[in-house]
């Protein structure tokens, strides 16, 4: 079979600086793949492309190169006789170590090929059974408690269910009190990015959230160690979830498994891939895994809501509306969250919606072509 691979490198402002214990980002990357067979059916994935590697070591040059050299020629040649199986996709990428954004931008657009070519939702590979999903935010930090509250209030105003605050050494305690005392009973929660330690003074800090009924601290300690979080999560009462811990099936089935965290952030591509993310979803059940985010684009949007339709995924994720990232998403129509605090799946086939190539092209800083 004849395939084109066109990987494409854009750039879009976010309409908010976005603040984490580990920096500031003002503007998103992302490497779009786009396969097209010699039918014209065509399929989309994105990659996720920090600028800095300080959420994970890969960034967009890395995700770039290891696509370029060793992912796209692995994965074409799987292409060779027949169309491929998702086993064989992985195949393709068994011998290069980690990567997991670079694979999974792959991995995605294979399945929107397929979802394409078989005229079918993706919706239908991902396993979903919802027709709207519930939904969350994920607030940055703020220059003041006051700014916080008042994008809060924002949120809320929209409908959102759940409200994810970053935390970090000297934005946590104080702050998460004020954000109580003004809304007592809705769902929140707190990111650490791994800003905490198991020193006492942390510990502390930890010990003292527990009052605050938060639904559970994400990632507060280093993003290699589990043992540490199950040391904080047996002197804890909220509930630890793992984010940057998490990077393969195993790890979170362990990271449950022995009390290092009682619920899983997922993100496909940290964890390999959309395959990767269902597993993971199926070993731990409901109330133990939600779907978390990376300001993705529309692409990995509409990727990240169709498995958010499984029925696992019953805890509100960090996947927003489009107007919470970007002036202008790359998909039509835009990703919009109901007065309740959900998002509604397209029905149609493949992705639901259209991609806005013209509005890709305009954004596009890099570009490159494959075929087989
Ligand atoms: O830790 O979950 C995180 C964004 C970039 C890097 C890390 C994280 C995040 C988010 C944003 O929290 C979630 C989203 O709105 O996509
Ligand atoms: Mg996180």
């Amino acid at each position: 079979m004849n395939i084109k691979l066109e990987q494409q490198m854009i750039k879009l402002p976010l309409v908010h600086p976005f603040e984490t214990s580990f920096g500031i980002q003002k503007d998103k990357y992302a490497v779009i793949i786009k396969l097209t067979d010699d039918e014209g059916n065509v399929g989309w994935g994105e990659t996720i492309a920090d600028e800095y590697p300080g959420y994970s070591y890969e960034t967009k040059e890395t995700v770039w190169l290891i696509q370029r050299d060793f992912l796209i020629p692995q994965f074409l040649t799987k292409f060779d006789h027949d169309f491929p199986e998702i086993a064989d996709v992985y195949s393709a990428f068994q011998h290069v170590r980690g990567h997991n954004f670079a694979k999974t931008g792959l991995e995605a657009a294979y399945w929107s090929l397929r979802a394409d070519r078989e005229r079918k939702s993706l919706g239908q590979y991902y396993g979903s059974t919802k027709n709207e999903i519930p939904t969350g935010v994920s607030i940055g930090i703020q220059e003041s408690i006051k700014e916080l509250i008042s994008r809060i209030e924002f949120f809320v105003d929209q409908g959102y269910k759940r409200i994810k605050m970053k935390i970090k050494p000297g934005w946590d305690i104080t702050v998460v009190k004020e954000v109580r005392d003004v809304y007592p009973d809705i769902p929140i929660m707190v990111d650490a990015n791994s800003a905490y330690s198991l020193k006492d003074k942390d510990k502390t800090i930890m010990r003292s959230l527990d009052r605050f009924d938060l639904m559970m601290i994400e990632q507060p300690l280093a993003f290699d160690d589990m043992l540490d979080h199950k040391l904080l999560q047996s002197e804890i009462e909220t509930p630890i979830c793992l984010d940057e811990s998490i990077h393969s099936v195993n790890h979170a089935i362990q990271a449950i498994n022995y009390d290092c965290a009682r619920i899983i952030n997922i993100k496909p591509a940290r964890v390999g891939g959309y395959s990767k993310a269902i597993e993971i979803a199926e070993n731990l059940g409901s109330g133990k895994v939600w779907l978390g985010g990376m300001l993705e684009t529309g692409i990995g949007r509409m990727h990240n809501l169709f498995v958010q339709a499984r029925d696992e995924y019953s805890i509100p994720g960090d996947t927003s509306g489009s107007n919470r990232y970007f002036e202008r998403d790359i998909i039509n129509p835009q990703v919009t969250v109901n007065k309740n605090g959900t998002i509604s799946l397209p029905k149609g086939k493949n992705l639901g919606v259209e991609v806005d190539e013209e509005f890709i092209k305009q954004k596009q800083t890099r570009y490159a072509e494959y075929r087989r």
